[in-house]
């Protein structure tokens, strides 16, 4: 792929990379009944002003941003990240949080009684294959969400909970690839980039905050964790880098913004005209 202007990133993204939930139109979730499960109001009826997602990285430890973060009129927070006993530095206003599908299957996030999953809106996803078909997904995903999905759904069906359909996964990644001369291994991207245009999509404005570090970058890897990996800043098995590349490329905001909060400004795809 050859680099793209900003602009023309910016409408590639809004005209590729639609937020696409699984709605149970299609199979297997058509013959398993499946639309009558899913909640009844779809994500994009929520519009925001502006939102901030916060990402996980240890970087945003000591950085003072909580009472920022928290004058956005929605914020994204991902997978096990906490605000309790963080909120200085992170904030406590939670509306939306992306989890990829670890954090349904596996016993020690505890997803049925963590309060972390509650009174949110939550988003969960699971790496399909490049265009392997729903079936296929189905039967055979990662790490199991669908039976959890379903638990608690019918134990919280108020809670609006929605599945990512791995098409939009996939249209994400072809953007990443598209904006880089290498070979990029074909692995979804971070939940972090996901949310990033999630939230591009629902809002005017999009604050992102520590996905590209400021001057507090930091081999350690989340801000709740004590373990180190440079992995999680540059990415491993998922597109990080090239990711971050993106994001720098469409930022609006100002260098210094960069360095000292590690803030990313991003016009939301309401506001462009394309
Ligand atoms: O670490 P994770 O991501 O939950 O972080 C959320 C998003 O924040 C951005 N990030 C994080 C740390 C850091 N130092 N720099 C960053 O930029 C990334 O954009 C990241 O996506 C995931 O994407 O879902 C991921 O989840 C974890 C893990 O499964 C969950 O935290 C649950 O425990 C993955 N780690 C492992 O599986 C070991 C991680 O690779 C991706």
């Amino acid at each position: 792929g050859r680099r793209r202007s900003a602009p023309q990133l910016y409408c590639d993204l809004k005209r590729t990379a639609r937020v696409q939930t699984v709605d149970g139109t299609e199979e297997p979730f058509l013959s398993l009944g499946w639309a009558a499960l899913m909640p009844s109001q779809g994500l994009q009826a929520s519009e925001f002003q502006r939102c901030a997602v916060v990402m996980s990285s240890a970087a945003v430890l000591n950085s003072g941003l909580g009472a920022e973060i928290d004058s956005h009129d929605a914020v994204l927070r991902f997978n096990a990240a906490p605000t309790l006993g963080f909120e200085r530095d992170v904030g406590s206003k939670t509306t939306i949080r992306i989890i990829n599908s670890q954090i349904v299957a596996r016993p020690e996030h505890a997803f049925n009684s963590s309060s972390l999953y509650r009174n949110v809106t939550l988003l969960v996803w699971d790496p399909a294959r490049y265009s392997a078909n729903l079936t296929e997904w189905f039967r055979q995903p990662d790490f199991d969400l669908f039976s959890g999905y379903v638990e608690q759904r019918l134990r919280c069906p108020e809670q609006p909970f929605y599945i990512l359909h791995p098409q939009f996964l996939w249209a994400l990644w072809d953007r990443i690839q598209d904006n880089t001369e290498e070979r990029i291994q074909p692995n979804p991207p971070s939940s972090g980039f996901t949310g990033i245009v999630l939230m591009m999509s629902l809002c005017r404005e999009v604050s992102v905050y520590e996905f590209l570090p400021s001057v507090r970058r930091t081999d350690r890897c989340h801000y709740y964790e004590y373990y180190q990996d440079a992995a999680c800043t540059l990415g491993a098995y998922h597109p990080l880098l090239y990711e971050k590349l993106l994001i720098q490329r469409i930022n609006v905001g100002g260098r210094d913004q960069l360095t000292a909060k590690g803030k990313v400004t991003l016009s939301g795809f309401r506001t462009l005209s394309c």
